[in-house]
């Protein structure tokens, strides 16, 4: 029997109430499949830590997280706190400081119902966004002088290596390369394919070298379709046709952007999950869903858990748990075709957040 040694930061919010629900549903496929575990271990690092503290997580954090098989996140920000604050001090350290240059998010449609763009089926939104996820416009490089006066000058600056560019988009023409088979069974497309997005009409270093790199490498995937889009177009091609798009590779701020929109076609932000992946496996992965801590609902046994419990399934992929994964998915399916009365109020529901919980628990027994 493996178990695994997962850090659990639950955070801020609704972090703490979803991320229940999503170790229920670990260790319930855990039972029920009698051949791994997880032991947790809790820390309490949120912006509450930092009013106490002054810091976002302890000062030997890393080091305490560093020796996990993986990291479960649940949200991040809560007022009182600079945004930018939390995220540096918690967020964007560990996904920095572990080499998680990869931050997966899928976009799949279960149910069409959840579809803001009317004739839109099941099949016709499905797609994978690989976001670039240390560097980028993330990097943190810049400065401010002349604070508060007339003559105030910012500058932030974005920072793409050639390593890790090279390193990034190799990983998603191999993702693009992965993902086929498994869709001609569903009777989807057939052919992979990857699009980057890019700015290069305007940002004329960073992604005229973007493009360069994915030209580059494209010839080495030669089974592999490609296109690419500036990023305006690629917004409004995301709505106009989702079944285009299979896997998708972006910088730290567009994919940021782009997977907010993902999230909407897919039903909302209480959907989408993320995974951020060291893939070498040098440093432990952390599995976060992409919403935050929604402080207006939080305590309240509102919100969402899917996000959080499809972000655990991403999390039983990494490991290698294939078949559980499949099956937490098929269970989330399951609840999200069904009863929608029984669902959280941002699905129409009047459900509760532990309710959906319980229910994902019930459809697990029978997916
Ligand atoms: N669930 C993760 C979370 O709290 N995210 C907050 C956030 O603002 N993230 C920004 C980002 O991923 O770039």
């Amino acid at each position: 029997m493996k178990t695994y040694s997962i850090s659990v930061i639950p955070g801020d919010g609704v972090g703490v109430e979803v991320m229940q629900q999503g170790m229920r549903v670990l260790d319930r496929v855990a039972e029920q499949y009698n051949s791994f575990g997880f032991k947790y271990t809790h820390y309490d690092w949120s912006c509450e830590y930092y009013k106490r503290t002054g810091r976002m997580m302890s000062a030997d954090g890393m080091q305490r997280i560093a020796d996990a098989d993986a990291i479960l996140l649940g949200a991040v920000g809560f007022p009182g706190v600079p945004d930018h604050v939390s995220l540096r001090g918690l967020l964007l350290r560990i996904r920095q400081g572990f080499e998680q240059y990869v931050n997966l998010r899928p976009v799949k449609l279960l149910d069409e119902r959840d579809c803001p763009i009317k004739g839109k089926t099941v099949s016709d939104i499905d797609m994978v966004f690989v976001r670039e996820n240390v560097e980028g416009e993330y990097a943190g490089a810049g400065g401010r002088i002349r604070e508060g006066t007339g003559d105030e000058t910012v500058i932030q600056s974005a920072v793409f290596t050639r390593s890790n560019t090279e390193r990034l988009m190799r990983y998603s023409f191999e993702l693009a390369r992965s993902r086929v088979e498994n869709r001609k069974k569903q009777g989807l497309k057939t052919v992979s394919k990857l699009t980057s997005v890019t700015k290069s009409n305007a940002l004329n270093y960073s992604m005229v070298f973007w493009d360069e790199v994915f030209a580059a490498l494209a010839p080495g995937y030669s089974d592999v379709a490609t296109d690419q889009y500036h990023v305006d177009a690629m917004a409004m091609y995301m709505l106009q046709r989702p079944e285009d798009f299979d896997v998708v590779v972006a910088s730290n701020l567009f994919g940021d952007i782009l997977t907010d929109l993902g999230g909407v076609l897919q039903g909302g932000l209480g959907f989408a999950a993320g995974g951020n992946i060291n893939p070498e496996k040098r440093y432990p992965s952390m599995f976060e869903p992409v919403h935050g801590s929604a402080p207006t609902i939080a305590g309240k046994n509102l919100a969402n858990p899917i996000a959080m419990v499809w972000t655990v399934k991403l999390m039983l992929d990494f490991l290698g748990h294939r078949e559980p994964a499949a099956r937490v998915l098929r269970a989330i399916e399951t609840v999200v075709t069904g009863d929608r009365s029984a669902l959280t109020p941002d699905m129409g529901g009047k459900g509760t957040t532990t309710g959906v919980g319980d229910a994902l628990l019930e459809a697990l027994k029978h997916s």
